[in-house]
């Protein structure tokens, strides 16, 4: 059976990079970049382009194209978009191209280029995701973008949300997702609550983002699956 593995930050991913282009990765920010690409995606957007730089996303706006920049959790300024998935409205997005720049979810795209599949996992998502993971038959990794190199409760927790729907059809004897999985058993019930001691939370209730953080922990709520490929991010699963 194939195997999955979790990478709780972005500082192991090297841990993990031998073979990877016969592993399949799910790379997780979910608060709150690759909930956001979900959100898009299921509004109409066409493409998302992740980037590095905001000057990258500046630089395809003269194209045409929304770009969006969010840099500790603000909308950069003078960019048509930030990084709140309550902004990808059918109005602003339906199909148009963006290209994206955050903090931590853009960069861990990026890092698994090379992987033979790469989603973005939210917890909208989250069934899509798991239907597609149930066909395939190659190693997983499920790679947690945390913030700046740090472990983060929420990925970490869907992460174990993921494994614990695969757990039948793969191996899992790698400790961080048996702690993942734990910790979502623990948490599941009560997510918003459980999370209210994160990071993150705190974080958010500081910039007076707190409604995100209720629209990022909706569960199954949206029927898309983006793939990052060739550099960029379209949407596999169409309703
Ligand atoms: O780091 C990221 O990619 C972002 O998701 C962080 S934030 O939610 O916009 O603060």
């Amino acid at each position: 059976m194939p195997a999955i593995e979790t990478i709780i930050s972005p500082a192991l991913f090297h841990l993990y990079e031998e073979g990877l282009e016969q592993k399949n990765v799910v790379v997780i920010d979910i608060l709150r970049a690759t909930t956001t690409i979900c959100v898009a995606f299921a509004n109409g957007a066409r493409e998302i382009l992740p980037v590095a730089k905001p000057e990258e996303a500046a630089a395809m706006q003269q194209m045409g194209w929304i770009a969006a920049a969010e840099r500790m959790g603000e909308t950069v300024s003078g960019f048509d978009l930030g990084n709140s998935p309550q902004d990808y409205t059918r109005e602003r997005v339906a199909g148009q191209k963006i290209a994206l720049t955050t903090t931590n979810g853009t960069r861990a795209l990026q890092m698994c280029s090379t992987a033979k599949h790469v989603w973005a996992g939210s917890f909208l998502n989250l069934q899509t995701l798991c239907d597609r993971l149930l066909t395939e038959n190659n190693d997983l990794l499920l790679f947690c973008a945390g913030w700046k190199d740090k472990f983060n409760l929420e990925d970490t927790l869907f992460a174990g949300a993921v494994a614990l729907v695969l757990r039948d059809r793969f191996t899992i004897t790698d400790d961080a997702t048996l702690a993942a999985m734990d910790l979502y058993e623990k948490a599941r019930t009560a997510l918003p609550e459980y999370l209210q001691k994160a990071s993150h939370d705190i974080r958010f209730n500081s910039l007076h983002i707190e409604s995100d953080l209720e629209a990022c922990l909706k569960i199954n709520t949206l029927n898309v699956l983006p793939e990052f490929k060739n550099g960029t991010i379209q949407n596999g699963q169409h309703a």
